[in-house]
């Protein structure tokens, strides 16, 4: 190797030796090896070698750009893996730290008893219903013999949007809007907001009812008996005592009021149950003829029965709360119990 060329190898290594980033390695590089580099200056100045020589000047050119590139190949590799791993030193990750906790979200108790009621009358065959909660007076009144001048206007004291149009008060007029449409048989159940003009412990403006209908040929007291036992029993224990209440409903005729023994104090008598022993649950009757006559379907041909229940005063009941309107305050460590 020409002295020129030995030169250029150790002043190469020299500066390899003393490089310490990246960008230096690089413009070692380009300052060897690159178009305007030192090496390809001696390859350009071949015409002063005497032409004997200039094939081993070549050569010896060629080998020493091989072996410039691979220094830099190599000095640039070990200083990527110590940077690598200083990195890895400096972001190692405290796996012995406690993790940041998930919190886990909940159904509302009113969501759990509605579920609780759909899945009971579900495996007795009804299907869910839903339908406007702006309503028109006919479907909330008028279609469920409430004629205007009737008393229980005032009993369910209503909010008005307009002069014919109500936030519905119950859910029956989705089962008005359902007989309307289709012909018997019918099982359904219709869960949902409804609207009254109350506030106190025991009542809030909204609160959320079920109801539920079943109209077929020859369908009976009996069977509203039956059906109405298996779902209190299903909902609060197989030996759930119960009774059923004469009533008044202008929808139902017969109507019957549902009681079931006091869970709090099994009947002997405590603040909940007023000493009574007796929790009212539902009311229920047989479909009033002057309802059918309105959907369109003959009550000689068709009898049915219908029962209504407010859900927070079985969640309260389920649950042993006292004030309605903790249901609607969402605090989570009210909500956080159920
Ligand atoms: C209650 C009483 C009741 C009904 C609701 C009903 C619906 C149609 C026809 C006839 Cl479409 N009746 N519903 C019947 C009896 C009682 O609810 O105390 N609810 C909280």
């Amino acid at each position: 190797m020409t002295g020129e060329l030995e030169l250029l190898r150790d002043q190469a290594e020299a500066e390899l030796g003393k490089a310490g980033s990246e960008e230096e390695i690089q413009a070692i590089r380009t300052r060897y090896l690159g178009r305007k580099g030192l090496l390809t200056g001696l390859l350009r100045n071949i015409a002063h070698v005497a032409p004997e020589d200039r094939p081993g000047f070549g050569k010896e050119c060629n080998e020493l750009k091989e072996a410039i590139s691979s220094k830099v190949d190599q000095v640039l590799d070990r200083l990527v893996s110590s940077q690598r791993e200083q990195a890895i030193l400096r972001e190692q990750i405290d796996v012995t730290l406690p993790g940041r906790a998930v919190r886990q979200g909940r159904l509302h108790p009113v969501t759990q008893i509605r579920d609780e009621i759909c899945r009971i009358f579900a495996g007795l065959g009804f299907s869910v219903v839903e339908g406007p909660e702006i309503e028109l007076d006919y479907y909330n009144f008028e279609a469920l013999n409430i004629p205007k001048d009737h008393p229980a206007r005032d009993m369910q004291d209503t909010f008005y949007v307009e002069d014919n149009i109500v936030l519905r008060t119950h859910t029956s007029p989705v089962q008005v809007r359902i007989m309307e449409k289709t012909r018997p048989p019918v099982r359904i159940l219709s869960p949902g907001r409804v609207y009254r003009r109350d506030s106190d412990v025991s009542h809030t403006p909204m609160f959320h009812q079920i109801e539920g209908l079943l109209v077929d040929r020859g369908v009976s007291f009996g069977d509203l008996k039956g059906v109405l036992t298996v779902f209190l029993r299903q909902m609060f224990g197989d030996d759930t005592a119960l009774r059923f209440r004469p009533s008044f409903f202008p929808f139902t005729e017969p109507s019957a009021e549902v009681d079931i023994r006091c869970v709090m104090c099994s009947g002997r008598g405590c603040r909940v149950c007023g000493q009574s022993g007796w929790l009212e649950i539902l009311g229920s009757g047989m479909v009033d003829p002057e309802v059918f006559k309105n959907v369109g379907y003959d009550p000689e041909e068709f009898t049915g029965f219908a029962f209504g229940l407010g859900l927070e005063r079985i969640a309260m009941l389920k649950f042993g709360i006292s004030d309605i309107r903790l249901f609607f305050e969402n605090d989570l460590r009210f909500l956080e119990q159920f």
